[in-house]
């Protein structure tokens, strides 16, 4: 082909761009906006807890390699999920939307409301990045979406490759008891979103968990030249509570485990939706069968812990930790007995609150009070990585709380729990939960200063009433807001 005109040009302007971009290049290095190409590893538990991690205060589960990273990280003890279960979480700090914008209330893919917008990965891969995830990003059941190995309501488009990492889950071989509505202990070991504890033969890799880890240091290995934006989905702590025996050892036997403090009268002030949806009651689980849930998902994140350093050790064999943003956390928390309550879907925060651990290199480790969602994490490392922010994005960029964690974006976390119609905002003094657009469902008000672990509900106090109002009109300002936005 002959050297055209146009082509010459086209090679000119290369050469002039390519200058320019030196030149911009040495001006963005003198400059605080230098923006390098990190990579980003996103790692996710499933129904995890803050309150089982030992970077945050648990005494009896250790958890030393998420804690590792807490060490090099911003670690937030105030981080708040969209939705408190698996779908409507997920789809939301994957699309930057929340619930009450997309309408993705259950166990769906976000695609069909948010059209041709890039979810959080794509931003990513639609900038040159290769974007992969292993096992559950957006919603998958567990345990049935884990023994099949399906999709289930993920989003092809969000991803250049995605793999799968099928488990034997609640019938992997070994010592199992299922711990829900089984009171003469007949029932055998069952599927399904039930407490059943297997203790299992074998090592980590007859797991899904550990499938996930494996192929995740492949894929660091593989892309260690590209920049990547990894999503590594863990399904542990999520029910069954199944890993090999020896993560079970610290927390045997299982009567030494210490459940939260019982209170008589406890439920008198709660309304009715607000009594989660699990309850040692409903589940007919006795004290035993509390202790050994707890044992259980104890091992569960153990397991899922040390998958989690195998994963990091890859990234500082690579020699990648100085240019990876490493993002750790879950898409809900999880009642472990308090109020007599276990699971998700409570909008009390211990279900509603997520650990979060945000590392990004050269910056000091920190520990940040400031309320932030898991819907920032989009805005925040398109920022961290020179990329626009859609303007169309419901979250905050939080990058600036990295370099001082007094900084803060919101007054307000705002979640919702769409199964019980419920809404909170979580301020630092308050938390607020409604039931139903109109409060016909009830309300509940804790001063979170005198009473953590939310035990009196001040809605019914006149002395409070001017409280509950002004929460009244600032949820319903809140969820106006959320439903103006860009989608059809
Ligand atoms: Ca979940």
């Amino acid at each position: 082909m002959p050297t055209s005109p146009i082509r010459l040009l086209a090679v000119s302007l290369g050469i002039i761009c390519f200058g320019f971009q030196s030149l911009t290049q040495a001006a963005d290095e003198a400059t605080p906006n230098a923006q390098p190409k990190y990579n980003v590893l996103f790692i996710i538990a499933d129904d995890l807890t803050s309150t089982a991690l030992s970077c945050y205060g648990n005494t009896v589960c250790e958890t030393p390699n998420i804690d590792a990273l807490a060490e090099r990280g911003t670690r937030f003890t105030q981080a708040y999920c969209q939705a408190t279960y698996c779908g409507p979480s997920r789809a939301s700090f994957m699309s930057g939307y929340y619930p009450h914008a997309t309408g993705v209330l259950g166990y769906k893919s976000p695609r069909p409301q948010i059209g041709d917008r890039a979810t959080w990965s794509e931003h990513f891969k639609d900038r040159g990045y290769y974007s992969a995830r292993v096992s559950k990003i957006f919603h998958m059941g567990v345990p049935g979406g884990i023994e099949s190995g399906g999709n289930e309501a993920d989003d092809a488009r969000s991803w250049s490759e995605r793999f799968n990492s099928p488990g034997p889950e609640w019938k992997a071989p070994g010592d199992g008891e299922t711990l829900e509505r089984n009171p003469d202990g007949k029932k055998p070991v069952v599927g399904g979103n039930t407490f059943v504890v297997v203790e299992a033969d074998g090592d980590d890799m007859v797991h899904s968990d550990g499938k996930t880890s494996a192929k995740a240091v492949e894929l660091i290995q593989q892309h260690r030249d590209t920049p990547f934006w990894l999503g590594v989905g863990f399904v542990r702590p999520h029910v069954p509570f199944v890993a090999p025996r020896a993560y079970y050892e610290p927390f045997k036997p299982f009567d030494s485990m210490v459940l939260p403090e019982k209170i008589a009268g406890d439920w008198d002030d709660i309304p009715k939706p607000g009594i989660n949806y699990k309850t040692s009651q409903n589940m007919q689980m006795d004290v035993r069968r509390q202790k050994k849930a707890m044992g259980g998902y104890y091992a569960s994140v153990a397991f899922m812990d040390a998958q989690v350093g195998k994963v990091i050790a890859a990234l500082d064999a690579a020699g990648l930790r100085d240019n990876t943003i490493v993002i750790f956390t879950s898409d809900h928390g999880y009642h472990l007995g308090e109020h007599d309550f276990w699971a998700k879907v409570s909008l009390r925060d211990e279900s509603a609150s997520v650990p979060l651990i945000i590392s990004v290199p050269g910056k000091q480790p920190a520990v940040c009070h400031s309320l932030v969602e898991l819907i920032d994490l989009y805005p925040t490392t398109a920022a961290l990585c020179g990329m626009p922010i859609p303007e169309r994005l419901q979250g905050q960029d939080i990058s600036a709380m990295l370099d001082d964690p007094s900084v803060t974006v919101r007054e307000a976390a705002f979640s919702v729990a769409p199964s019980r119609k419920g809404f909170l905002l979580r301020e630092q003094d308050w938390a607020y939960l409604q039931y139903n657009e109109d409060a016909s469902g009830g309300i509940e008000l804790f001063d979170v200063r005198r009473d953590p672990k939310q035990y009196n509900n001040l809605a019914a106090d006149e002395a409070y009433a001017a409280v509950v109002e002004g929460f009244k009109q600032k949820l319903a300002a809140r969820l106006a807001e959320v439903r103006d936005n860009d989608l059809p």
